[in-house]
């Protein structure tokens, strides 16, 4: 099975996505988790012991932002739940306060920061040790209010000694002086935070990096106080002990490459290897649900042609798109004006505590099928007890009642939630109930067998030495990295005609000098190698591009036969996942390295 992101988007997905996996009962599952955020989950689970312990800058009493591979003017946030962050990013501005943005291209945030510094792709991991090792160095540590909470801290001092920001100047391509200022302006902010999305997740060192951004908070004192990075607590969340039997990850291996487990599944790099792999054990059926791995998953092409060898494939999905088109039977689940809607996923992740539950705005077409009993149905099949299982008991309901299972179901969280709410409060509140600002939770969320925070975790602490290794290898060849648009999501809007129509949006930035060295004109085509296959994009020279550094947005290429999606099919674009490498990945968390692939790019004949 493979969950996608849109998963994550809806109630029935954020409600079911347990059932389906448990009813599955295969080791061999699979989420969009590891082409995105595992490293997260995985320094959160071995720092606090749960893995969706995940910080959100405060960003509305915050002095100081630090913002890492992420461009939220873009993405709108990211395991950051920020309505209008381009207001709230200038209301700080306003009150005085800053934010850098740290990115090898001059992104719409980065434009409208404070500074930008431009890094060399899959890079932060450095820069973030020199601060660590800097913030030692100048006697800048202070852990506030969290002094008495966290074990660990002689442990990261030397884990970061060999990084002095001398040491990794030369690599990250950010000066040892900047590099000081960064960390001086950092600590001695009133209130400061530090936050780090898809360009220091799905890269080489994804997971020391994701622990990083937490250390530097909890080592100027910020995490989980008012204006730093703090836990949200949502509606439908449940209150900890303080303690906890910790996070493990390799409980158990991949079959055919023996990459570990993490968070119960195995990474999407190998799904491929398990299909193409015969033996006991070999993935002959395949369920996806809202994915669309033929386009997502590194090395896609692999990928795209295993999918026409399976048994049996089901797909979850609306469309017929690159994906679906190897699916047996595609289940279309209503879209969104005709599903009732809380937001399991994203509440867990934001900026103030709210709670919002809308009901369908239009019913139901005749013959229509919600997505949740859809995914339920699927799941009581799976489970073997049949289709016309009793989808209830499935989910632990019995009786009558006026509402919806999927109400019923949130309605018994948020009566254990933290402020005892009810569905019929959110009824009664159709534009969301405001819980207040985000309030400290350390020590209650944490889950550690301590008790306390794991600042310096073994495993994490195990991959230190392989970082030290990277430090001295030299940098040169041209990388390839990623970007999102406002107008786009991943591979799932490119069929809306308001959405593609203008400018060309899968180009290849390529900085000037760059373009003038490989003999590139704007509005030219390029052809762009890599160790695993080659495409031709369309060139776009910007200066807003560091130069040895290239740039092409994921979720194109609809140039797929069999697919039905028209408006996609005349905005094509091209696969960036023909370029990935599905054999580089974070060994902590079995995430694929989508930023900082080398690459080789010429003038294409066709120019
Ligand atoms: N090179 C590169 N690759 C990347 C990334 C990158 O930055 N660079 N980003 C990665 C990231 S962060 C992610 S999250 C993944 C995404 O990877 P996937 O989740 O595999 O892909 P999506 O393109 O999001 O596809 C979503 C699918 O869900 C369907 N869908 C839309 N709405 C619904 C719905 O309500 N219900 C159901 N059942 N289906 C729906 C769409 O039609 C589409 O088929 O891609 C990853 N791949
Ligand atoms: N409009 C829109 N919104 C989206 C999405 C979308 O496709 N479109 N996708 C959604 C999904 S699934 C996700 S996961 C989020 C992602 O949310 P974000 O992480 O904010 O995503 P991006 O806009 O891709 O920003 C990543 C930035 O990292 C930079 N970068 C690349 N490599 C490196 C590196 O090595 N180091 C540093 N410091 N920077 C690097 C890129 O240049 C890019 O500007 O967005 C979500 N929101
Ligand atoms: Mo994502």
């Amino acid at each position: 099975m493979y969950l996608g992101n849109p998963t994550v988007h809806s109630l029935a997905g954020g409600l079911y996505a347990g059932v389906l996996r448990r009813s599955l009962g295969s080791r061999n599952f699979f989420t969009a988790a590891t082409v995105d955020q595992m490293p997260k989950h995985v320094s959160s689970g071995l720092l606090y012991g749960g893995m969706y312990s995940i910080p959100v800058p405060d960003v509305d009493r915050t002095d100081f932002l630090l913002i890492l591979g992420a461009d939220p003017f873009s993405s709108n946030g990211s395991l950051w739940t920020v309505p209008d962050v381009v207001g709230r990013l200038k209301a700080l501005r306003r009150r005085g306060g800053a934010f850098v943005v740290v990115d090898p291209r001059r992104s719409r945030t980065a434009a409208a920061a404070d500074r930008h510094l431009a890094i060399v792709p899959g890079t932060d991991v450095f820069l973030l040790l020199a601060m660590v090792n800097e913030l030692f160095a100048a006697s800048l540590v202070d852990l506030k209010a969290l002094a008495g909470h966290v074990n660990g801290v002689a442990g990261v001092r030397e884990l970061s000694s060999p990084f002095t920001p001398e040491a990794v100047a030369g690599r990250c391509g950010i000066g040892a002086g900047e590099i000081r200022a960064l960390t001086r302006q950092l600590a001695e902010a009133e209130r400061a935070a530090v936050y780090g999305r898809i360009g220091t997740t799905t890269v080489e060192f994804g997971t020391v990096a994701s622990w990083l951004v937490d250390v530097l908070n909890i080592l100027t004192g910020n995490l989980d106080r008012p204006g730093g990075a703090m836990f949200p607590m949502p509606a439908h969340g449940r209150r900890g002990t303080g303690s906890g039997k910790g996070f493990e990850v390799g409980r158990w291996r991949s079959r055919v490459r023996g990459l570990p487990e993490v968070a119960g599944e195995l990474p999407v790099v190998t799904l491929a290897d398990e299909i193409e792999t015969p033996g006991d054990g070999q993935v002959r059926a395949l369920v996806t649900v809202a994915g669309n791995p033929a386009l997502s998953v590194p090395n896609s092409a692999r990928l795209d042609a295993c999918l026409s060898t399976l048994d049996f494939m089901v797909s979850v999905d609306p469309y017929v798109n690159e994906t679906t088109r190897h699916a047996d039977v595609i289940l279309p689940p209503p879209p969104p004006s005709r599903r009732a809607h809380y937001d399991v996923a994203f509440l867990s992740f934001a900026v103030r505590n709210v709670a919002k539950y809308s009901r369908p705005a239009v019913p139901l077409r005749p013959g229509e099928v919600d997505e949740g009993e859809i995914l339920l149905r699927l799941s009581a099949i799976l489970a073997g007890a049949g289709p016309r299982a009793d989808l209830d008991a499935l989910v632990g309901l019995s009786g009558e009642s006026e509402l919806s299972r999927e109400e019923r179901l949130l309605d018994a969280k948020l009566r254990s939630g933290p402020y005892g709410l009810s569905l019929a409060d959110l009824l009664e509140q159709p534009h969301g109930v405001d819980l207040g600002p985000l309030t400290s939770r350390v020590p209650e969320i944490l889950r550690t067998p301590s008790g306390r925070i794991e600042l310096c975790p073994e495993p994490i602490a195990a991959d230190v030495p392989r970082v030290v290794a990277a430090l001295r290898r030299p940098v040169d060849g041209l990388v390839l990295v990623g970007r999102r648009h406002l107008r786009s999501n991943n591979s799932w809007l490119h069929n809306v005609p308001a959405l593609v129509k203008g400018k060309q949006l899968c180009t290849l930035l390529v900085n000037p000098a760059d373009a003038e060295r490989l003999g590139l004109v704007d509005g030219g085509s390029a052809r762009v190698a890599s160790r695993v296959g080659e495409v031709e994009a369309t060139v776009e020279v910007s200066a807003d591009m560091a130069a040895g550094v290239v740039s092409l947005p994921h979720g194109w290429g609809h140039d797929r036969p069999g697919t039905r999606l028209s408006t996609a099919r005349a905005h094509p674009g091209v696969n960036v996942n023909l370029l990935t490498d599905d054999l580089a990945v974070d060994p902590l968390s079995g995430t694929a390295v989508l930023n900082g692939v080398h690459v080789r790019v010429t003038p294409s004949a066709a120019q």
